[in-house]
């Protein structure tokens, strides 16, 4: 048995076009089924949905034996004893600095001010700002970012932006892209010895749907 660790969501749909090559159908709608092991129609590929930053951990420990994770979810959650072969660039977004439209973050940035920011993304964040040298209080939030600086609770918030309709209806403006976010493929490495034919054909039907 081989298992696929999903999110619900943007992962879990962007994902089922690129198995659908390998013949891998899940035969339940995540959305109204209230399963979090799904079948497909390949008796031997199941899939077990858990939150987008769970993914990882689930890999990790061999609660799954591959997984679909956002490099964001990656770069800030520590990968280590991942096997990450494939960019499936599905899930494509990048992740920015916004501001309330009428803060001016490059005259803050330029007069060495500490700034108040809101992210989910401590560590990243942390890192951005430790390169530019700019001095910053982070503040650790777990959604709705972009109603931090609305309401005065930070300066600036890191988020991730994809259509940038989210930053629009609140105002805000994206004043620096840190990076470009896509969901990368993970596989447990003791999976990838113990079960190489099987896994072998699912990570060949990935390659097979982003070469199309
Ligand atoms: O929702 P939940 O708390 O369960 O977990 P999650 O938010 O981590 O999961 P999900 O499914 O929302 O995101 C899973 C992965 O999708 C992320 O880890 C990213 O790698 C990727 N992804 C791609 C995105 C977006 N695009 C995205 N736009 N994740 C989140 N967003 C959010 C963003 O945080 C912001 O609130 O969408 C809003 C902005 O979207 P636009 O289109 O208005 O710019
Ligand atoms: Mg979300």
């Amino acid at each position: 048995m081989i298992t696929l660790a999903l999110s619900k969501g943007r992962i879990f749909e962007e994902t089922m076009p690129l198995l659908a090559g390998a013949g891998i159908e899940v035969t339940e709608d995540p959305e109204t089924s209230r399963k979090l092991i799904l079948p497909t129609t390949r008796a031997d590929v199941r899939v077990v949905l858990v939150r987008a930053s769970d993914v990882p951990t689930y890999v990790q420990y061999g609660g799954a034996d591959l997984g679909v994770t956002g490099l964001d979810v990656l770069l800030e959650n520590g990968n280590q004893g991942l096997y990450q072969p494939l960019d499936l660039r599905i899930a494509a977004c990048r992740l920015s600095v916004a501001v309330r439209a009428d803060y001016d973050y490059a005259s803050a940035v330029k007069q060495g001010s500490r700034l108040k920011v809101a992210t989910k993304y401590v560590g990243l964040a942390r890192d951005f700002f430790a390169g530019k040298g700019v001095h910053v209080d982070l503040i650790k939030l777990y959604g709705s970012m972009e109603l931090a600086p609305l309401t005065g609770l930070a300066d600036a918030i890191v988020d991730l932006v994809s259509t940038g309709n989210t930053l629009k209806a609140n105002q805000l403006v994206e004043v620096e892209r840190i990076m470009d976010i896509s969901a990368r493929l993970v596989i447990n490495q003791a999976a990838l010895k113990l079960k190489r034919e099987a896994i072998r054909r699912i990570v060949d039907a990935f390659e097979r749907a982003l070469r199309a």
